[in-house]
């Protein structure tokens, strides 16, 4: 089974944790709690008759400490930036969280992972005063995001598809997730195995 990891980032309260809780047990709630640190949601997904499991990293948007740590970015295949459609900054700020992880993570090749722009709470929205499509493919495109797309944690509104859309070019660069967090642990586990435990003898017999 293949295995990804992706990141999910954004300013505080823009619905990072929403939108994971709608990807993977879909529900929402109003009610507003902070993430401290990180938190971690897995979906499997059926994609042409293969199930790919997807690890959602959910790291909260305050105490950014300068810049997310390498470490998280580590072994990342892509990115959910989040922006809240209502706050016009937390868009602005959506270039700087991609410059970070672009700093912080490489694919096997050199590129930069794969990142989408979800513009949430689109629910929230009058159509006619929020930016058009357009303007938001404009926006992502020239930031070298993958695309631009509303979404709304609250309706479920396009979660499926923003998250289809990273998954399949994910696949397309990462064919065969070797060398991920999951086959590392498994070769850790057979490098212990693979050495027998030398028993001291204590004593005379
Ligand atoms: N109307 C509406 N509200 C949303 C949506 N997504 C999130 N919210 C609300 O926005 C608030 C913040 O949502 P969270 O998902 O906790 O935000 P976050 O980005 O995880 O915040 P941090 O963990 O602090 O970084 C909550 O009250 C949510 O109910 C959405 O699509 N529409
Ligand atoms: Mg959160």
């Amino acid at each position: 089974m293949s295995f990804y990891k992706i990141l999910v980032i954004g300013d505080v309260g823009v619905g990072k944790t929403s939108l994971v809780n709608r990807i993977v047990y879909n529900t929402f709630t109003e009610k507003y709690k902070a993430t401290i640190g990180c938190e971690f949601g897995l979906k499997v997904i059926d994609i042409n008759g293969e199930n790919v499991r997807i690890q959602l990293w959910d790291l909260a948007g305050q105490d950014r400490l300068g810049g997310i740590s390498r470490l998280y970015c580590r072994d990342a295949n892509g990115a959910l930036v989040i922006t809240d459609i209502t706050r016009r900054e937390t868009l602005d700020k959506a270039t700087s969280w991609k410059a970070n992880i672009d700093e912080n993570s490489r694919l096997v090749d050199g590129s930069h992972i794969p990142m989408i722009l979800c513009a949430n709470k689109y629910d929230l929205t009058n159509p006619h005063s929020c930016m058009t499509q357009e303007e938001l493919n404009e926006f992502a495109g020239s930031r070298n995001f993958l695309a631009g797309i509303f979404t709304s944690a609250k309706t479920g509104a396009n979660t499926e598809k923003a998250l289809m859309m990273l998954v399949t070019e994910m696949m397309n660069k990462c064919p065969i997730k070797e060398g991920g967090v999951e086959s590392k642990i498994v070769s850790a586990t057979k490098k212990l195995e693979a050495k027998p435990a030398v028993k001291t003898k204590k004593g005379c017999c």
